[in-house]
C-alpha cells in the first residue's frame, strides 16, 4: 500500500494581501514538494487557506468602520488570486471564518468538546483590562503602552516591537485603550484554559525521538521546552471569532491559535467530502504523514501547542514541520505599514512568475536567513538560469532546428549521457525528499551545465560535416538532456517546464507525466520552431522594479 502524504501551508491571515516573504517561508517550498510527491505517484494532497480571526482583523475592521467579514472576504479572494498568479496550487484552499464556514466552527467544537470531556480544559479566573469609557475588555492589542522589559513606547498588549517579547495586556506600563485612549481598569474575569504543562513529558519525547524534525524547528521547540510550559489561555473577550460552546462563555471567543490550525482538519474534511474519501484517515490512521509548512515565528504554535492538542484528541502527529526563516528586502526588515515590502502582484506585473519562483529558492537555503535584492534577483535569472539552462536548451533545439530539418534524430544518446541523467536525476530526488530545495534545484542545473559541456566538446558544428551520424548522436543526447530538465524542472518553474516539454514537439503537459519520464528516452520527430523560454530581465524592468520601493 503506497502511503498517504498530506501537506499544509501555514494559514496567512486576511489582513492584507500576500507578499514575498510569506511565498519563500511557506506557499512555495509545500507547493514544490507536493508537486514533486505528485509526480512520483504519492498519494499527497495540499491543503491551506486563510486565518480569519484574531484581534488585528477585528481591530482593523474597527478603526475602518467596516465588519471583519467585509476584510476577510476581500483579502481572502486577493490572497487566492496571489497564488494562483504563483502557479501555487491547493487540493483545497478554504478559509477559517465562522461567517463563510460552517464546517470550521463544528470542527472546532468537536475538537474542544474532546478536550473537555478528557479533562484538558480548566476554567480560571484571570485578570484582564477593561475600558471604562468604550464599556469593554481590551484584549490583546486593544491597550498600548510602554513596555516592562525594555521601555519602548507603543508596545501592545501581546508583543512588543522593540524587543520582541511576548506581553500580557496587564504587564504593559501606562496602558491605553487604542479605540479612546482613556485608561483602562483591571476586572476579573472568567477564562479557559488548555492544560499545556500536562503535555510536557510526551512532547519532550516526542521531539527528542523524531529524527524528521529538521534541526533549526527541534533546537528551537527544546529551548522553549526548557522553560517549562505554561498552561495555555485559550479564550478572548471579543465578539470576532469562534463562539465557545460553554455556558458563562456567550460573550467570549475562542484565542484564534486555538481555531487557526484545526483549520488543517476542516480543510482535509473539505477536501474529502467533495472528493469521497474520510478525512479521519488522513488524521487518526496509521500511515498517513502530516507534514507543515510554516514560517520561523509559528514554530511553537506547530510543534508545542498543537501537537499537544493532537495529543489530547488521541489523533496523528506531525510528521514533520518544514520551517522557512526570515526574510529581508534590500538589507532591512521588511514592513507592511511602512510599504518596504515586494507584493506578488506587482512581481507579476513585472516579470515571470517563474523568475520569483526561481529566485526564492535559490537565494539561500530554506533553513537561513536570506535577503531578496533586486540586483541578485537580475544576477540569478540572468547569469545561472538563462546563462546556464535556458542557453542550453536553445542552443540544442535551434540546432536540430536549423541543421537536422527540425527532427530530433532516431538514434541512441551516447551512455555518457544517459548515465548523467540518470545520476543527477537520483541526487534532485534524494535532494527533495530531505527538503533541499536549493541544491535540488542547483543539481538540476548541474545537469545543464553537464549538457553545455558536452555539447562544447563535441562540436557538433564540425560533425555536421565530418561525422554527421555522429552529430545526430550528440544531438539526441542534447535533446534527452532538455528533456529530462524539462521533468526535474516542473515541481519548481512549472510554467516554464512546459514551455521546454512543448519545445520537444511534445503536445501533452510535462505535468500529466511522472517523475520517472525524466529517464526515457526523448522522442523521435520534428520539433516546432525554437524560442528562448527565458526572457532576460533588463536594466529598464529592473529599475521599474526598484521604483516599487519606498524612498528613504
Ligand atoms: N496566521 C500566523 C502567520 O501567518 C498565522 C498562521 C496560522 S497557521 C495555523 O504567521
Ligand atoms: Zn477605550
Amino acid at each position: 500500500m503506497g502511503e498517504r502524504v498530506l501537506v499544509t501551508t501555514a494559514l496567512a491571515y486576511t489582513n492584507g494581501p500576500l507578499h514575498i516573504g510569506h511565498v519563500r517561508s511557506t506557499y512555495l517550498p509545500a507547493d514544490v514538494y507536493t508537486r514533486f510527491l505528485k509526480m512520483r505517484g504519492v498519494d499527497a494532497i495540499h491543503v491551506g487557506g486563510t486565518d480569519n480571526h484574531g484581534v488585528p482583523i477585528a481591530l482593523q475592521a474597527e478603526l475602518e468602520g467596516k465588519r471583519p467579514e467585509e476584510i476577510v472576504r476581500k483579502y481572502h479572494r486577493r490572497i487566492e488570486e496571489d497564488l494562483r498568479r504563483l502557479d501555487i496550487e491547493f487540493d483545497e484552499f478554504s478559509c477559517t471564518c465562522r461567517e463563510f464556514n460552517e464546517e470550521h466552527v463544528r470542527m472546532t467544537h468537536w475538537f474542544f468538546e474532546r478536550l473537555y470531556e478528557r479533562g484538558y480544559i480548566e476554567e480560571r479566573e484571570v485578570e484582564q483590562l477593561y475600558c471604562p469609557e468604550c464599556e469593554r475588555p481590551l484584549p490583546d492589542r486593544y491597550v498600548e503602552g510602554r513596555c516592562p522589559y525594555c521601555g519602548a513606547e507603543g508596545a501592545r498588549g501581546d508583543h512588543c516591537e522593540a524587543c520582541g517579547r511576548h506581553l500580557e495586556p496587564t504587564q504593559l506600563e501606562e496602558p491605553r485603550c487604542v479605540i479612546c485612549g482613556s485608561e483602562p481598569e483591571v476586572r476579573r474575569t472568567r477564562h479557559l484554559f488548555f492544560k499545556l504543562s500536562e503535555f510536557e513529558e510526551d512532547l519532550r519525547e516526542w521531539i527528542e525521538g523524531n529524527e524528521d524534525l529538521p534541526k533549526n524547528v527541534r533546537n528551537y521547540a527544546l529551548e522553549w521546552l526548557k522553560e517549562g510550559l505554561r498552561d495555555w489561555d485559550i479564550t478572548r473577550d471579543l465578539d470576532w471569532g469562534v463562539p465557545i460552546p460553554l455556558e458563562g462563555y456567550e460573550d467570549k471567543v475562542f484565542y484564534v491559535w486555538f481555531d487557526a490550525p484545526i483549520g488543517y482538519v476542516t480543510f482535509t474534511k473539505q477536501y474529502c467530502e467533495r472528493e469521497g474519501c474520510d478525512w479521519r484517515e488522513y488524521w487518526f490512521d496509521e500511515g498517513t504523514k502530516i507534514i507543515h509548512f510554516i514560517g520561523k515565528d509559528i514554530i511553537v504554535h506547530h510543534v508545542l501547542f498543537w501537537p499537544a492538542m493532537l495529543m489530547g484528541v488521541g489523533a496523528n502527529l506531525p510528521h514533520t514541520v518544514v520551517a522557512g526563516e526570515y526574510l529581508t528586502l534590500e538589507g532591512r526588515k521588511m514592513s507592511t505599514s511602512r510599504g518596504w515590502v515586494v507584493w506578488v502582484r506587482d512581481f507579476v506585473e513585472l516579470f515571470p512568475a517563474d523568475y520569483l519562483r526561481y529566485y526564492l529558492i535559490t537565494m539561500s537555503p530554506l533553513t537561513k536567513d536570506a535577503d531578496f535584492s533586486w540586483d541578485e534577483f537580475r544576477d540569478k535569472i540572468n547569469n545561472e538560469l538563462i546563462a546556464n539552462l535556458g542557453n542550453f536548451a536553445y542552443r540544442t533545439l535551434s540546432f536540430i532546428h536549423r541543421f537536422l530539418d527540425g527532427e530530433i534524430p532516431d538514434v541512441e544518446a551516447e551512455g555518457e549521457v544517459v548515465e548523467a541523467i540518470e545520476r543527477h536525476h537520483e541526487r534532485v530526488t534524494e535532494l527533495l525528499e530531505r527538503f533541499r530545495f536549493r541544491q535540488a534545484l542547483y543539481a538540476v542545473l548541474d545537469l545543464s551545465g553537464f549538457g553545455n559541456e558536452y555539447f562544447q566538446d563535441r562540436e557538433p558544428w564540425n560533425l555536421r560535416k565530418e561525422d554527421p551520424e555522429e552529430c545526430e548522436r550528440v544531438l539526441k543526447g542534447c535533446a534527452r538532456i532538455v528533456k529530462a530538465l524539462a521533468v526535474m524542472l516542473a515541481p519548481f518553474l512549472p510554467r516554464s517546464a512546459d514551455r521546454l516539454w512543448r519545445g520537444l514537439g511534445y503536445e501533452d503537459s510535462v505535468h500529466d507525466r511522472g517523475w520517472e519520464e525524466a529517464l526515457r528516452d526523448v522522442r523521435a520527430g520534428p520539433i516546432p520552431r525554437p524560442e528562448p523560454v527565458f526572457p532576460k530581465v533588463t536594466e529598464e524592468e529592473l529599475e521599474r522594479a526598484k521604483e516599487l520601493l519606498p524612498e528613504d
